[in-house]
């Protein structure tokens, strides 16, 4: 499971590029996750919408998430779920799920993180680890101290989203995250697959060094 680079879609920060486009210029530049999210499309257009994703991560050896909806991850073939504190439980989605099916859970503390994992999440993203203006309701920055003391306490991968770019990424990958996950660093640059290989780089970069916490 490589989520180096998790890429969200969505079209409003995308000056209404289609997620399906924005998908396709991400995973170019080396995305190596997908993330579909949208909570205004009605039902039927997100999963007409997720089987193209599905098509396109297939075809980069990328994964595809689809955020709190089960039921749409299920209809377009979807590698996996991303949940809110506020959405499904996680072991329900576990009973639910084919074997093999990725769950991931946005977390807020140590707690969230340590129940996540207890309760079979196959990774955290700490949200938000930094301020952002691309999600409403986000709240304050985390901060690196926090993803520290998430990715000591869990074995899971761990991940971070929230105003990440190309002037912290490298921070969050040095603090020990497993990979970044973006909005507007990526999908409201001009040149979509431009900014996801530069990100892509910085994270590989990091990994490589050898004082990187893990
Ligand atoms: N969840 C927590 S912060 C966030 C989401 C979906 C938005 C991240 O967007 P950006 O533009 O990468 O800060
Ligand atoms: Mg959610």
């Amino acid at each position: 499971m490589n989520l180096d680079l998790y890429v969200i879609t969505d079209e409003a920060l995308a000056g209404g590029l289609p997620h399906a486009v924005i998908a396709k210029r991400a995973v170019d530049g080396g995305a190596t996750a997908i993330q579909l999210r949208d909570k205004g499309r009605s039902y039927r257009d997100l999963v007409l919408i997720g089987r193209e994703i599905h098509a396109i991560t297939r075809k980069a050896g990328a994964l595809f998430i689809v955020n709190d909806r089960l039921d749409i991850a299920f209809a377009c073939g979807a590698d996996g779920v991303h949940l809110g504190q506020g959405d499904l439980r996680c072991d329900t989605v576990r009973q639910l799920a084919p074997p093999g099916f990725i769950i991931g859970i946005s977390v807020g503390s140590v707690e969230d993180a340590v129940d996540a994992e207890r309760a079979g999440a196959d990774y955290v993203a700490l949200s938000p680890i930094f301020s952002t203006n691309s999600k409403e309701d986000a709240g304050p920055g985390h901060g690196l101290l926090l993803l520290k003391k998430i990715r000591a306490v869990v074995s899971i991968p761990v991940i971070a989203i929230g105003g990440i770019g190309p002037g912290n990424a490298g921070s969050v990958i040095g603090a020990g995250a497993d990979g970044i996950a973006v909005i507007s660093a990526v999908v409201s640059q001009p040149d979509i697959t431009a900014a996801a290989r530069r990100l892509a780089g910085i994270v590989a970069r990091q990994k490589r060094n050898p004082r990187r916490k893990r």
